[in-house]
């Protein structure tokens, strides 16, 4: 269960979620997040979109089912979407996005489908510098269901991105990556009016500087990952900091192989403090070489 914002009285999110076990299944660990809104007083549908919000934060789901579109083409008709809703709802500011991209890895060179939906977002993105000012904390991974399945958050207050010193800014990639640049931040810290701060972390891989490190072994991907995590909390400061991972309220694992899964468990036994609750998903992620990707939601 995740809460936004934390704290107080708070209601499971009467919009249409999405299919999220069809999308990526669950392989072990809790139950997929049941997302939790405080009051969340206006509910609606428009556009293929539904939506729940309260007076600070907006939760949006979009999902376009056409298996045989252009991942970029799928990419600029959701973040076209998206801006209409910002519009409609009056939230300007992106917070954090969840993409599932069926077949992300399809395609070779600079056609890989991942690689396509970089295009459609930028191009879009590139006609509204405030968005690219702020990018939101963001994932994208692979989807069983065919076509790309959308959630995100919305704020009426901007959120403060975060970026990680161990990584190169994503934005910031070399050209052998893709012709267009990913835009998303590594993490992105809310302050809620009324409400305890949090950090919401971006998918994250065993990426260093912007190569991808340990290939081939999914357990040191894994503590590679947890560490790029635990430099995120610290970076972010106050109440974040020096607590390892204490403050996380629930971490997301994506995991390529399902074979992989027992010793997804052993690392996450031997590295999460106690008690913390963790769920493990069958997906594909964005890069070939990458096994697993993490992401987290700290209060
Ligand atoms: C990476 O760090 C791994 O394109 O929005 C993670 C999270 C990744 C978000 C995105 C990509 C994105 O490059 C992949």
């Amino acid at each position: 269960m995740w809460s936004v914002p934390a704290g107080g009285d708070s209601e499971p999110v009467p919009h249409r979620p999405l299919p999220e076990e069809r999308i990526a299944p669950r392989l072990a660990g809790h139950p997929v997040i049941d997302w939790r809104i405080a009051d969340p007083h206006i509910k609606g549908e428009t556009a293929g979109w539904s939506y729940a919000a309260n007076e600070s934060v907006c939760l949006a789901t979009l999902s376009i089912t056409t298996p045989d579109a252009n991942a970029a083409d799928l990419a600029r008709h959701v973040y076209r979407q998206l801006l209409d809703l910002r519009e409609a709802l009056g939230f300007p500011h992106l917070l954090r996005v969840w993409h599932y991209l069926s077949d992300i890895n399809a395609g070779e060179g600079d056609a890989e489908r991942y690689k396509r939906f970089c295009q459609g977002r930028l191009e879009v993105l590139q006609d509204h510098p405030s968005l690219l000012d702020r990018m939101p904390a963001a994932t994208v991974v692979g989807s069983q269901l065919p076509g790309l399945h959308l959630q995100c958050l919305l704020t009426r207050t901007p959120p403060q991105p975060l970026e990680n010193p161990r990584q190169v800014r994503a934005y910031e990639y070399p050209r052998r990556y893709g012709p267009s640049r990913p835009a998303f931040a590594r993490a992105a810290r809310m302050a809620w009016p009324g409400a305890a701060d949090q950090l919401f972390i971006s998918g994250t891989a065993s990426i260093l500087g912007h190569e991808t490190r340990h290939p081939g072994d999914v357990a040191a991907q894994l503590s590679e990952s947890l560490a790029n995590v635990a430099t995120l909390l610290e970076t972010a400061g106050e109440p974040f900091a020096g607590r390892g991972l204490t403050t996380l309220e629930h971490l997301i694992v994506y995991l390529r192989d399902p074979g992989d899964i027992d010793t997804v468990e052993t690392v996450l036994a031997d590295r999460l403090p106690p008690g913390l609750a963790w769920t493990c998903r069958q997906a594909e992620l964005c890069r070939r070489d990458l096994l697993v990707e993490v992401e987290a939601l700290a209060t």
